[in-house]
């Protein structure tokens, strides 16, 4: 629904093409990177596994607490694919490992309530999303890419990785899963970013929310 000036996409597509990359996979208004860019926005904050824990609370029955070993006891699932960047970019044929966010979060208990998620990092950072964008697509709390532990300025020593969203709800050195039964606003949600942020639909900024609501109600002729 964003309005993509359109070189963005000949860019974009010209670019897949010279890397064999099939145009079907390239998001509107994306273009592929090999590098892996870094993203952050203040310093990178050092945990080490030994300091590391992940809390699963809020709208749960029983929330608890994982350290490094009970997270690397559970890390087992891996997905290969990949990830947008809202700034444009695009990283094809990653692999990564990690435990599954579903399978974490279903062993708290959510309440029926529970509808959203905010993601908390070491550093301040928060990310909201519908629970539903990781209890019914595939998203790992993640610590290996490409078949390496990952580098702290990527998130490590842990991630959240969402792979079907644009890379912001990805949360980086993350620290907290929080189930809420009120949606609450993430930082760049709160900064003009879409809620919801899927790169096949365009959902770069709120603004685009806001459009594609007028268009909506103008086809119902209200
Ligand atoms: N904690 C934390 N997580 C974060 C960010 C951040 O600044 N802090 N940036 C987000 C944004 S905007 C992007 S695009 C991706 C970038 O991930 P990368 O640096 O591994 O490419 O991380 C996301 N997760
Ligand atoms: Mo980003």
């Amino acid at each position: 629904m964003a309005i993509t000036p359109r070189f963005f996409g000949e860019r974009g597509r010209r670019r897949a093409a010279s890397l064999g990359i099939e145009a079907d996979r390239l998001p509107p208004g994306q273009s592929p990177t090999v590098k892996w860019p870094v993203l952050s926005l203040g310093p990178t904050p050092r945990v080490s596994a030994e300091q590391w824990i992940l809390s699963i609370d809020g709208a749960v029955r029983e929330p608890y607490v994982l350290d490094w070993e009970a997270f690397t006891a559970v890390a087992r699932t891996e997905w290969e694919g990949d990830i947008h960047c809202v700034t444009r970019w695009s990283k094809f044929g990653m692999r990564w490992r990690g435990a599954s966010v579903r399978e974490l979060i279903e062993r708290a208990g959510p309440l029926p309530s529970a509808g959203h998620l905010l993601a908390h990092c070491h550093g301040g950072y928060t990310t909201n999303m519908p629970l539903s964008d990781v209890l019914e697509h595939p998203a790992l709390i993640a610590h290996e890419a490409d078949d390496a532990p990952l580098e702290p300025d990527h998130g490590g020593p842990a991630r959240l990785l969402v792979p079907h969203l644009y890379l912001w709800k990805s949360a980086k050195w993350i620290r907290r899963l929080e189930l809420l039964e009120q949606d609450e606003l993430g930082f760049w949600e709160r900064n003009g970013y879409h809620h919801r942020g899927d790169p096949w639909r365009e959902e770069r900024y709120s603004v685009d929310e806001y459009v594609a609501r007028a268009v909506r109600r103008r086809a119902r002729g209200a």
